[in-house]
């Protein structure tokens, strides 16, 4: 009798046993491995970071490992030819209460030469600083935020989306006269108008298509085929903000040093890096960034490195690949990435039904980058737990987890507006 009950008790025990396939998604906390994670106040040789001239010289340090092992290294700065070139003004936008512009910003000089189209929606009054401004990466084109016919119909290559081509938003990889205003619940332009805040947004596909493509389009055009430690897609979107972000520094109606960098999802990683390279972004906002972004990589919950870099060969740089399946060697995780951030504004956005992004893993992330904050006088979230949902907390690192699911809602724009206000 108990010989015949062997298998079955056998397969009992292989369905409670605790370690998961390689290639199994983990959404239970308890399966998470035990781990140590990289100090980001130790220097590499094991010597202690103790105050802010320390830090200026371990952040170099950090900086370099995530440039060389994770996104690739970038270009640093502006390409010596770039312009502005203004497309359109238009004065009495929304009812008169914003002024409506576009600017090409021509990488090479060149007008046949790769482009980012910058569309700006300012509040008509500004006062003599200028106002703050969110500088915002969309994913399907300025036209797709506001309905409005005054912004131009983004003509680049779109990333395929099943829906977006059943519902007529997109034929054969462009956008249609049907896509404007197609996002435009993902972003209360009015609302940041009425708040006194600019809100300046490019399409992240203008900088580098998302595909893999071998790295021939987009930027890479210009600056060549990438080495193994050189930049991915998620490192030249980043690069693109910078750019952005040259031209709003020579707008008088904004302050310059009031911009934030945002962006969600595989945009929020893109914003994460971006405000960790360039300084001159006074505030950074991941909304539901996750592997790769925010969340925790040693946590090895919802999406794994193993499964970005199968789903996503060409956002990070291919010296990542080592890491698949073995993140315990990577010599960073993702909380030095906030600390990088330090000791300017960073916000962390979750949603609790986005566990493919691991928002627990996000929470860490923010909270682990505190000591950083502390050490340069600065404050962190504030808690040791989560807080409970749709709860704000922190003050230099601030971080929330929302009802809803993987997406930008009102309640995530109203912590941000709140946030850039308080620059
Ligand atoms: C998913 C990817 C995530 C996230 C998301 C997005 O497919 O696994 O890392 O970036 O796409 O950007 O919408």
């Amino acid at each position: 009798m108990v010989y015949r009950l062997l298998p079955f008790l056998a397969l009992a025990f292989l369905a409670v046993r605790p370690c998961l396939a390689e290639d199994e998604v983990n959404y239970d906390e308890a399966k998470v491995p035990t781990f140590t994670l990289p100090d980001p106040l130790r220097f590499e040789d094991g010597a202690p970071v103790t105050n802010a001239g320390d830090w200026k010289k371990r952040r170099k340090e950090l900086l370099g490992l995530f440039a060389s092992e994770v996104y690739g290294k970038t270009p640093v700065g502006r390409p010596e030819a770039m312009r502005f070139v203004p497309v359109k003004r238009v004065e009495g936008f929304l009812g008169g209460k914003a002024v409506l512009e576009e600017v090409r910003i021509l990488f090479s000089g060149k007008e046949d030469g790769p482009f980012l189209d910058l569309l700006v929606i300012k509040p008509a009054k500004a006062g003599p600083e200028g106002v703050p401004a969110f500088l915002a990466l969309n994913f399907a084109g300025n036209h797709s935020i506001h309905p409005s016919a005054e912004i131009t119909l983004s003509t680049s290559w779109m990333r395929p989306n099943r829906e977006d081509e059943k519902a007529g938003l997109l034929k054969d990889n462009r956008a249609t006269e049907l896509a404007r205003g197609a996002r435009a619940a993902r972003w209360p332009v009015e609302k940041i108008i009425d708040s006194g805040v600019a809100l300046a947004t490019f399409y992240y596909g203008d900088v580098d298509p998302d595909f893999d493509d071998g790295f021939e389009n987009g930027i890479h055009a210009l600056f060549g085929k990438p080495g193994p430690d050189e930049w991915g897609s998620i490192g030249s979107w980043a690069w693109g903000a910078s750019r952005a972000l040259d031209y709003l520094e020579t707008d008088p109606a904004i302050d310059g040093k009031r911009v934030a960098v945002f962006g969600h999802s595989r945009l929020g990683k893109t914003a994460l890096w971006a405000g960790a390279r360039d300084e001159r972004f006074a505030m950074v906002i991941s909304n539901d960034s996750g592997c790769g972004g925010a969340a925790l990589s040693r946590r090895r919950f919802g999406e794994k490195v193993a499964r970005i870099n199968t789903s996503f060969p060409h956002w990070f740089a291919d010296t990542f690949l080592k890491y698949n399946d073995n993140e315990n060697a990577l010599p960073v995780d993702q909380h030095e990435l906030i600390a990088l951030i330090a000791p300017r504004l960073v916000y962390v956005a979750s949603a609790v039904e986005d566990e493919w992004a691991d928002p627990r893993g996000e929470f860490l992330s923010a909270k682990l980058a505190g000591p950083v904050y502390e050490l340069l006088g600065k404050k962190g979230v504030g808690v040791e737990e989560m807080p409970g949902l749709n709860e704000s907390v922190g003050a230099d690192i601030r971080y929330h987890i929302r009802t809803g699911k993987h997406d930008v809602t009102d309640y995530d724009w109203e912590q941000y507006l709140k946030a850039i206000h308080s620059l």
